[in-house]
């Protein structure tokens, strides 16, 4: 059954003495408009989400009291009203090879990311996982996934794997996205694997067309499906919003446009380049602050400096997609594609934190969270981070 939270924490817009709380919770086409208490907000994180959660996540929630005394930290500057979030999970791992990253959604929900985003000022608005189940197109990665249902047959386009799934489920989420911009809020696309980009930073674009990208991930997901050594689309996102030669392939280019420069992306945290890839960051100078420039200037002069390219006037829209796999294995080990040498905890959230103050930030990302990889300590671990970088972006402060 499809459900529909929304937790408003109205703000006067000089004052922070007005405040409201509310649900509106809909069953089929009957509708149920209540006031939610903060137990009932918690309620929905541990009750509301079992749908299609194979593995349930024990662990250390937050216990967490109900604030409604303050707006979201930062002034933002293109969001509409005091400030909501819209929580998009994406359940699913069709863009690479390994199951359990569909499971990322549900996982950092049941930790209590809905009631920590409330907790920090924000509306928060949440309808449940997007619904994928009824695309037709198999996803060997989700045994069982095709019971009962109609399935077309989905043969790899050249060395891409899985394509007109991905299309269509990054399709579908792109409309989502897209819808929630338009009505001025923050989308949080919470991953699932990195494919999704195309349709977080798609959907982000039709609202804001000057929008620019600031990507923190282990890899540069700029691969082309010629150039792809594994076929495995969520390595290639970017190459399909630049519209990099090869990208402009039936069903993608159906949806699809390019809608990123060069000039409006910036990386942080690259060290696992495939061959290829460096040769298309150097040829369309794409800026990238690989871990030798966070070793060598420090991860702040590089937030610095990264933003200064994309946004020296500070006057442009901002979107964070954030893979967890940027940090290093100790710190987020469970994630499909670890690579040691990552950002420590304090830098990736660093990171978060010098975006958030921009208040400039639209759009945000939090992807490759797998609870179905490592042992219990590191998806307990990978989780709390996945939610924990997500606060830091939306406004979180250490004082
Ligand atoms: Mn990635």
């Amino acid at each position: 059954m499809a459900h529909i939270l929304t937790t408003s924490l109205r703000r006067a817009v000089t004052s922070r003495s007005l405040h409201t709380s509310r649900i509106l919770a809909t069953a089929s086409s009957n509708s149920l408009h209540s006031q939610l208490s903060p137990a009932d907000l918690q309620k929905v994180e541990t009750d509301g989400n079992k749908e299609g959660l194979q593995k349930t996540i024990k662990g250390f929630g937050r216990s967490r009291i109900f604030r409604d005394e303050k707006g979201p930290t930062y002034e933002h500057r293109f969001l509409k009203g005091p400030g909501t979030v819209a929580v998009v999970g994406c359940p699913f791992s069709g863009g690479q090879g390994k199951s359990g990253v569909d499971l990322g959604p549900n996982a950092l929900v049941e930790r209590g990311l809905l009631s920590q985003l409330s907790e920090l000022g924000w509306n928060v608005h949440y309808e449940g996982p997007a619904e994928f189940d009824d695309i037709p197109y198999i996803n060997p990665n989700q045994p069982g996934a095709s019971n009962g249902r109609e399935v077309l047959p989905d043969p790899d386009i050249g060395k891409m794997k899985k394509p007109r799934l991905v299309s269509a489920v990054n399709q579908r989420a792109m409309g989502i996205i897209r819808d929630h911009a338009m009505e001025g809020r923050l989308p949080l696309t919470l991953g699932g694997d990195h494919s999704l980009a195309m349709a977080t930073v798609s959907g982000i674009k039709a609202k804001y067309p000057d929008a620019c990208v600031v990507w923190v991930d282990a890899h540069a997901d700029i691969n082309t499906p010629a150039t792809s050594d594994s076929g495995n689309i969520h390595g290639m996102p970017i190459s399909f919003l630049l519209g990099l030669p090869g990208t402009d392939v039936a069903p993608f280019s159906d949806w699809i446009k390019p809608c990123l420069k060069p000039s409006d992306i910036v990386y942080i945290g690259l060290r696992d380049l495939d061959v290829e890839e460096k040769k298309i960051l150097r040829d369309l100078g794409i800026k990238c602050f690989t871990m030798h420039e966070v070793d060598r200037l420090g991860v702040g002069e590089v937030v610095k400096k990264a933003l200064k390219h994309v946004n020296p006037k500070g006057e442009r829209p901002v979107h964070l997609s954030f893979d967890v796999d940027a940090c290093d294995p100790s710190v987020a080990g469970s994630t499909g594609t670890p690579v040691r040498g990552g950002l420590t905890f304090r830098e990736a959230h660093y990171i978060c934190e010098a975006i958030a103050e921009t208040g400039c930030l639209v759009g945000l990302d939090i992807m490759e969270v797998n609870p179905a990889l490592g042992d219990d300590k590191s998806v307990n671990e990978t989780v709390a981070v996945g939610c924990s970088l997500a606060r830091a972006a939306l406004g979180e402060t250490l004082l």
